[in-house]
């Protein structure tokens, strides 16, 4: 059977794709292990322009076109699908990714696609892809997906359980990709490089995070891959000539032994040119964690430090302090490692109903206090973007209560938090974004490693450092 892996995810906000989505070549792996029957897969990368996918769809002549996308690019996913069925009326349309959680009735009635998958999409969708001659009759008891009935009837069936196992699923279709579609990393010691994602799930809830795909509460949330087995595929990706690969989940260190025993895992690969990259919380947080990441060439890992203000921190749910924070800091930085910090303009969030926001102060602060801690060694990088409220985020719900979005709101960069901000003129917002964006550069510059291909990215952010946010 023949199946078209989509990535509508973009081109989103000026950038580039950096390596292929994961979450397709998951289901592309899944099926070729697991379906009782040989599948013929393709992948189309996010830049790809609509009529790119309508002329692989005359000639691939897929069953099935399962596209994948996030709530930044909903409303061009719709259009595109509503493309495709006037075109191809039988291709059986299938949707999936973050967006579906929380709009799944949505994207049916606004796509008219047959089928939107909620949630951990593997079993899913190896179970509508068996049952494809039958559908109809059998969508009902298939756990995990939505369509629209004989009646034009909105019908959600259970809720699918999350997979016990993760090391159940194969690792990424990567065959199927094109490294010449893709930027690579914008920070990167070593090329070419690529992703992985080894974790599923997260135990916290920060304010603005839309981490909605493994949150359905039907199953064990976090979850990580064995270390064996993160190994065997960073080996595989060795073999493959890939030189450097972004651990991409979440955070790497919920559980900090696991951590430990993963860069034990990675290190006893003996790759010495062979780089890691990682997303990491502040806690929890250990010297000797920090001593294996060096052990396993970790080069760079990246923390979501927010802003440094406690306040906005209790806030915004991010459980941590400044202090732990900067402890953090100085010991990965102490092993040599490069330390790169996200952080946030502006969080909002709610307090006994009423609306509380970030101050102009405290963003300056902020802003200073990274200054500090990039003085003392501490941090190399910083990345800096506004809060926006994200379908599946609580900051979400919170906008739509105090009147931030309506129902027809999908993130971009239409949405400018200045509008609901209080205390500060349009002239003070635009020089903090400038200084915040300028501190980006300044650090980038001097710590080096980036990735001139990725010059959209970079070009629109220098943009940023002169005229503050874009309009
Ligand atoms: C890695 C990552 C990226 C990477 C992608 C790299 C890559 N090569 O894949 C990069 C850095 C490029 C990226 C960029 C962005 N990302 Co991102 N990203 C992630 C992250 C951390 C992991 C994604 C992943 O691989 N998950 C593992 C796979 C297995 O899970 P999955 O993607 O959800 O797919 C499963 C299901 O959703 C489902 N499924 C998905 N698609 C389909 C399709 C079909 C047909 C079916 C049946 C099922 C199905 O099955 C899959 C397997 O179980 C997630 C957070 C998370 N933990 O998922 C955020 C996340 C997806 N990103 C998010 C956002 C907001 C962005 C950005 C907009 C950030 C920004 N401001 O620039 C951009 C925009 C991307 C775009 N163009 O749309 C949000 C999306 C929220 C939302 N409601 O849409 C998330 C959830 C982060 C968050 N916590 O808020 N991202
Ligand atoms: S921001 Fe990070 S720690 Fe917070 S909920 Fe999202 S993934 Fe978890």
């Amino acid at each position: 059977m023949k199946i078209l892996l989509a990535d509508s995810h973009g081109p989103i906000m000026g950038k580039d794709q950096t390596s292929a989505n994961l979450s397709l070549l998951y289901l592309g792996s899944y099926l070729r292990e697991y379906a009782d029957f040989k599948v013929e897969l393709e992948y189309i990368p996010q830049a790809k322009s609509d009529q790119y996918h309508l002329d692989r769809i005359a000639e691939f002549q897929p069953m099935i076109y399962a596209v994948s996308f996030t709530s930044f690019s909903a409303l061009v996913t719709y259009e595109l699908i509503r493309k495709i069925k006037v075109q191809f009326p039988q291709l059986i349309v299938v949707c999936g990714g973050p967006h579906s959680i929380q709009s799944s009735q949505e994207i049916l009635e606004k796509s008219g696609a047959d089928i939107c998958a909620i949630g951990e999409g593997e079993v899913t969708f190896l179970e509508i892809v068996s049952n494809i001659d039958n559908l109809e009759q059998k969508r009902e008891s298939i756990k995990g997906i939505c369509y629209m009935d004989a009646e034009n009837n909105y019908r959600r069936t259970a809720t699918r359980p999350l997979i016990d196992d993760i090391d159940s699923v194969p690792f990424p279709a990567r065959d199927l990709v094109d490294d010449a579609d893709f930027c690579g990393l914008t920070y990167s010691k070593a090329r070419p490089n690529t992703e992985m994602v080894v974790t599923r799930g997260c135990p916290l809830r920060c304010v603005f995070c839309a981490n909605p795909v493994f949150r359905l509460k039907n199953g064990p949330l976090y979850r990580g891959r064995s270390p064996e087995k993160i190994a065997e595929e960073a080996e595989e990706l060795y073999q493959m000539g890939y030189r450097e690969i972004y651990i991409h989940s979440d955070e790497l260190n919920v559980k900090l032994q696991w951590s430990i025993d993963v860069c034990k895992a990675l290190a006893a690969l003996g790759h010495d040119d062979l780089y890691f990259q990682c997303n990491l919380r502040v806690v929890p947080m250990s010297e000797e964690f920090a001593v294996w990441l060096k052990k396993a060439n970790f080069w760079l890992v990246r923390i979501g430090l927010e802003t440094t203000s406690n306040r906005v921190l209790t806030g915004i749910k991010k459980k941590m302090s400044y202090e732990k924070t900067e402890k953090a800091c100085r010991l990965l930085s102490a092993q040599g490692i490069k330390v790169f910090a996200f952080t946030m303009l502006f969080n909002y969030w709610e307090e006994d109903g009423e609306l509380q926001h970030e101050t102009v102060g405290e963003v300056r602060k902020t802003i200073k206090d990274m200054y500090s801690l990039w003085r003392k060694g501490y941090i190399h990088y910083t990345s800096w973007a506004f809060a926006c409220p994200v379908h599946g985020s609580e900051f979400y719900e919170i906008a739509l209560r105090h009147g931030m979005i309506d129902a027809n709101y999908y993130p971009g960069d239409k949405w400018n938090s200045f509008d609901y901000l209080t205390g500060i003129t349009k002239k003070e917002f635009n020089r903090t974004y400038a200084a915040a964006r300028r501190q980006q550069a300044l650090m980038a510059l001097k710590s080096g490693n980036f990735e001139w291909r990725n010059y959209k990215g970079i070009a629109r952010k220098a943009m940023t450092m002169i005229r503050g946010r874009p309009e």
